[in-house]
């Protein structure tokens, strides 16, 4: 790694030396936006809903977002130039209604963010894996 970029990895340089984040997250006043507002000083899913998982190798939970057709357009992408294992089901997380704080999603991304990608095609430990 080049000094420079060593410098821009480095989070402890720079405008971020004064920050302590406090041992207690707790929410004191209401964000504004329409996405800000739903975000949260917690993790954890919300409330209890499954996904829906198809017959192929990769399955995808997102929404046509600008971050969230990336992976769409890789596996179209690939399924072009003939890669069978880029075959995938997709599935729309609706983020403005909160689905990415659904039990099933929050298993696969603890993040809550569109896009999320399960693997069944590979395994660790006999679990299909998680992409996000
Ligand atoms: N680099 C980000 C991009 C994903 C991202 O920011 N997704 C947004 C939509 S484009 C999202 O899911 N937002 C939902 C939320 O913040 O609750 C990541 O993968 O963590």
């Amino acid at each position: 790694m080049s000094q420079e970029n060593n410098k821009a990895c480095n989070h402890t340089d720079g405008q971020n030396d004064k920050y302590v984040p406090p041992k207690v997250w707790t929410q004191d006043k209401e964000n504004g936006g329409k996405f800000a507002s739903i975000n949260r000083p917690t993790a954890g899913a919300r409330y209890e809903k499954a996904l829906p998982v198809g017959d192929a190798p990769l399955q995808l939970y997102s929404l046509n977002t600008p971050n969230g057709v990336k992976v769409n357009i890789l596996l179209e992408e690939l399924a072009e130039i003939g890669v069978k294992g880029a075959k995938y089901d997709a599935y729309k997380i609706d983020i403005s209604q909160g689905e990415q704080f659904g039990s099933g999603f929050v298993a696969i991304n603890p993040n809550s963010k569109i896009p999320a990608l399960v693997d069944h095609s590979a395994d660790i430990a006999g679990e299909p894996i998680a992409l996000f």
